[in-house]
């Protein structure tokens, strides 16, 4: 390495100020190790590959990915389409950036998607407005349209969390109910001006169209906030298994009251107690209190790469990336650990941070080959801080036994998630 620039370690284990990849440049980039072999890519004399000597695939219409990241798939727990629940979970390990490709992202459906023609598809409001309301699609088509990035995600992501002993299990399988998109609709503000909401009422009750449906209650007051009734994901309209041809979208508040296949928005006065939200929905914390009408996703990070399932080459120099985000706001701070928690460093925050959406971290890291701890802890500009598993379960609560990491009773798990790296370079999760 070039004189000058070595690289500043700022706490144990070898994590490095996040400016040395700006700082070093290139020749700080020319130590880095990486999950795969990056090294040898040496001068050599370039030869003609195969594909290099005919003409390429004709451009299809609607363009799939390379054939050889086929792998690179969501991980289902319904895949016959049984009579239950279908959940498909993200690969965020094998993804970066901040966006969820539609394909991948996470569905939760309680039977399925439905087959909606979008011509004879109809959206009501009424209940306690003046002027109750219907509308097609080409109608709601009209209307001034926002976009926003945010991410969504279901309130029983992470559950595996909360089992008394770590289970062993990758990324996608602990924390893979959340995505995040840009998605483009109309405000439902707008629509709610229009009816003329009676001042006397406070709740929306929100119906889906799918078999049978889910039904939410959601406080007026975010419904004259940011939701929408979101028409487009990352630019094309919703997929079939999200919502199309619309859903409800609540930015930062727990997914299942993001009402896919919206229909019907009754306003109203008093909550509907419907039979999810009483039951599913509804948790006892450990001081005999019902936890009900707990809306926000709290501030939550975790580490994508490395992660279990991709394992270190060797001693040398990584990258330690994840992602952050939180329903109360922007994140203002991630904080990275390779001690398991005891000693922290500032990670770089990839630009733009936006409001309710996912945020990219980054931090140097230069492993000497030996056991270390991973960890992440996010902050918001709200003031929250991800607490540590510890601090998470004695006032929410854990399992006494450990489950299969499909079932999730408990809901809401934002504590730290920590991954241990052996001397071989295999991550394992663990509580720290
Ligand atoms: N109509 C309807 N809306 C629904 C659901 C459903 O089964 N039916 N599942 C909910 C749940 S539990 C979650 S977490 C989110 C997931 O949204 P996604 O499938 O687009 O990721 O949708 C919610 N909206
Ligand atoms: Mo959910």
């Amino acid at each position: 390495m070039t004189k000058g620039l070595e690289p500043i370690a700022i706490a144990a284990n070898g994590l490095l100020d996040r400016r040395t990849f700006i700082k070093g440049g290139a020749a700080f980039a020319a130590t880095l190790s990486g999950y795969t072999e990056t090294q040898g890519a040496t001068a050599q004399p370039l030869t003609d590959d195969s594909w290099s000597l005919i003409p390429g695939a004709t451009t299809p219409p609607y363009e799939q990915r390379s054939r050889f990241e086929a792998k690179v798939t969501r991980t289902l727990t319904n895949p016959k389409g049984e009579a239950r629940v279908q959940n498909a979970r993200t690969p965020l390990h094998l993804s970066q950036g901040t966006v969820t490709p539609n394909g991948l992202h996470f569905v939760v459906a309680q039977s399925g998607a439905p087959d909606i023609d979008p011509a004879k598809h109809r959206l009501v409001i009424h209940g306690m407005v003046k002027r109750p309301l219907m509308f097609t699609l080409d109608a709601l088509e009209r209307y001034p349209k926002v976009s926003r990035m945010a991410f969504i995600e279901c309130g029983g992501n992470s559950a595996p969390m909360f089992s008394p002993q770590p289970i062993q299990a990758n990324l996608q399988t602990l924390h893979g109910m959340v995505s995040c998109s840009e998605w483009t609709g109309v405000l439902l503000s707008t629509l709610l001006a229009e009816a003329g909401v009676d001042p006397e009422a406070k709740w929306l009750i929100a119906e889906g169209a799918d078999a049978p449906t889910l039904t939410r209650s959601v406080p007026l007051k975010k419904g004259l906030d940011d939701a929408m009734i979101a028409l487009y994901q990352n630019g094309e309209r919703l997929m079939p298994a999200n919502g199309y041809p619309m859903r409800l979208f609540l930015p930062g508040w727990e997914g299942n009251m993001s009402i896919k296949w919206l229909r019907r928005i009754q306003v109203t006065d008093t909550p509907g107690m419907t039979f999810p939200e009483s039951k599913t929905y509804t948790q006892l914390l450990p001081n005999g209190k019902a936890y009900q009408f707990y809306f926000v996703e709290e501030v939550k990070s975790f580490i994508t790469q490395p992660s279990p399932g991709l394992t270190m080459n060797g001693p040398g120099t990584y990258e330690i990336s994840g992602i952050a985000y939180s329903g109360e706001g922007c994140i203002k701070r991630v904080m990275v650990s390779a001690d398991g928690g005891k000693t922290w460093a500032q990670a770089a925050l990839q630009a733009p941070v936006q409001d309710k959406a996912f945020t990219r971290f980054r931090l140097p890291w230069r492993w000497d080959g030996s056991p270390a701890i991973l960890q992440s802890r996010a902050y918001d500009d709200a003031g929250n801080v991800q607490p540590t598993r510890a601090e998470f379960v004695t006032e929410r609560g854990e399992l006494k036994a450990p489950l299969p990491p499909a079932a999730f009773p408990n809901q809401h798990f934002n504590g730290i998630t920590s991954w241990a790296i052996d001397a071989k370079g295999e991550v394992k999760h663990v509580y720290a």
